[in-house]
């Protein structure tokens, strides 16, 4: 039965503040870090009964807040195969985290446990990592009172990134298996990574320096050990690296400053020369943004979608020169942030997608490809391989040395890439790849295709849950009668596109729009947002 005393004793000593009410979001649960604690012991207690739930299975927590700004942390739980917490236990982390004292807190417990029949009998295993954030460490001292009132068997995953910490998950859960990820460890996972990029520019002249804006967060660490694991096959110049210095995370630097201000972190400028390719990771290296400067010293941004241009279209004309066109079907999964220039591009290709917002619902659409790659435009993305997918290359009889070069980098890519969540350092490793392949610099990259003009903008409301939406958020069913006027609004722009959203991670309501020319994005962009206010 549930060790009842152990967790009184140990949830007294993390009270929830009364005034407060959790969520677990599209991103965990999120909020100012020295507001945590007692999510972070209940988060503990709930992952042990997840992994009761599974049979002992390995379940991930991760304490970050990615890009958010540094006094903010977070936390979010990893299922056994390394991807997103199911979505009907987000509910269970909601209910959890707002029972109001440690009676409250036990009964809920009780009743999950009953309702989600566990047999708290069964063993429960969990790995935990954090960022570089300086809540940090009291955060874990409380989730893992939460892992020792049930019993937990918790293994320290240290301080390392949102990706290394669901391959870890992976990889434990599938040891000694058929299906075996990698070796369960941090050098593992270097190791599996920079094996199979060797191999893959093996023959290809060597890559000029890439600059890595690290936010001065925990890929800087990661960064500088795959550096050392690359050696010479691709020079990395490390900025922002300044893991310890107070309030640098994130500031005005990493992926999201660049994808939001459309603007290189102003600690690069004097690096960045005209046709140096550069990219900045986010602050748990989940998401990664590319850019250089053309040859008038313009900034250009290679975001989500040029990566997914870029890598979507590598992969299947790999598929073709393997022979396995019409035996392996490769799909694009994007969402209503990306930008129409792209979805043109990719569409003209291969089959797209679009799914609402959040890693859930694209991981989940790309696996119902052969082989399906997703990225939101904000530079998170990853190409997942059906099992079916990886036997048919294992299988396949290649019939000319083209065609077994082409399955062999197929096979190399499905060890480059992380596919249990989109891994900054491995996009952005396979997005060398690919440009060692084409010999393509930041130019031709760019010139695959022309983004549409486009603006983002956010609407405080009084209430956001009034705008609820459909056709994968693309168009509002309420506030009753407002797609109607949108609709009129964007008939009269060249190329409109808008669309209006309430953030899940945010007290907002977001509207994108896009026209032919800047300024027409601009203002149609504006005069939704005032319909919405
Ligand atoms: C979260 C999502 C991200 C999404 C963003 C949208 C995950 C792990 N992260 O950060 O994919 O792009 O939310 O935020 O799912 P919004 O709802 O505030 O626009
Ligand atoms: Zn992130």
């Amino acid at each position: 039965s549930l060790p009842v005393s152990s967790i009184r004793a140990l949830a007294d000593l993390h009270p929830k503040p009364s005034n407060l009410r959790f969520q677990y979001g599209t991103a965990g649960f999120r909020t100012l870090g020295s507001t945590l604690e007692s999510v972070m012991f209940r988060v503990g207690v709930l992952a042990g009964l997840r992994s009761k739930k599974l049979d002992g299975k390995t379940i991930g927590v991760m304490v970050t807040a990615s890009h958010n700004p540094e006094a903010d942390n977070g936390v979010k739980l990893v299922d056994p195969r390394g991807e997103m917490l199911e979505a009907s236990w987000e509910g269970h982390a909601t209910v959890l985290a707002n029972a109001a004292d440690t009676d409250a807190f036990i009964e809920a417990v009780e009743n999950l446990v009953k309702t989600m029949k566990i047999d708290v009998s069964k063993p429960s295993r969990v790995v935990y990592a954090r960022d570089t954030r300086p809540s940090g460490p009291q955060l874990i001292a409380s989730l893992e009172d939460g892992f020792q009132a049930i019993n937990v068997e918790a293994r320290n995953a240290g301080v390392t990134t949102t990706p290394i910490l669901h391959y870890l998950v992976r990889a434990i859960n599938t040891k000694g298996t058929k299906d075996a990820y990698g070796e369960d460890s941090e050098e593992g996972y270097m190791n599996k990574l920079s094996s199979a990029f060797k191999k893959l520019i093996a023959g290809k002249p060597a890559s000029p320096p890439l600059i890595v804006d690290c936010a001065n967060g925990v890929g800087a660490q990661a960064a500088a050990e795959l550096s050392a694991y690359l050696g010479e096959t691709l020079p990395l110049i490390l900025h922002n690296t300044a893991t310890t210095a107070p309030g640098a995370l994130n500031n005005a630097c990493g992926a999201d400053f660049v994808k939001t201000q459309q603007k290189p972190p102003p600690s690069l400028a004097s690096h960045l020369k005209p046709g140096q390719r550069a990219c900045s990771l986010d602050g748990d290296a989940d998401r990664l943004m590319y850019y250089y400067l053309d040859e008038r010293s313009q900034f250009r941004m290679l975001d989500g979608d040029k990566i997914a241009a870029l890598v979507a279209a590598f992969i299947g004309d790999l598929v073709k020169a393997a022979g396995l066109d019409g035996q392996v079907r490769v799909g694009i999964v994007q969402t209503a942030y990306a930008n129409g220039g792209s979805t043109k591009y990719l569409s003209e290709r291969l089959p797209v997608r679009c799914v609402s917002t959040g890693v859930k619902h694209l991981h989940h659409a790309a696996e119902h490809y052969d082989i399906g790659v997703y990225f939101e435009a904000n530079g998170h993305g990853t190409v997942l391989f059906s099992p079916e997918t990886l036997t048919k290359f294992a299988e396949h009889q290649p019939s000319t040395p083209a065609q077994s070069t082409a399955v062999n980098h197929l096979v190399n890519l499905t060890q480059l890439i992380n596919q249990t969540v989109g891994d900054a350092l491995s996009d952005m490793l396979f997005v060398e790849v690919v440009l060692a392949h084409k010999s393509y610099s930041g130019f031709e990259w760019d010139s695959l295709y022309v983004d549409l003009p486009n603006r983002l903008v956010k609407v405080v409301v009084a209430d956001r849950n009034i705008f609820k939406t459909t056709d994968a958020e693309r168009r509002l069913v309420s506030p009753p009668g407002l797609q109607a006027r949108i609709d009129e609004l964007v008939g009269k722009y060249d190329s409109g596109r808008a669309f209006v959203r309430p953030s899940g991670t945010e007290d907002v309501v977001r509207v994108y729009a896009e026209a032919r020319g800047k300024a027409q994005a601009d203002e149609l962009a504006f005069r939704v947002a005032g319909m919405v206010y």
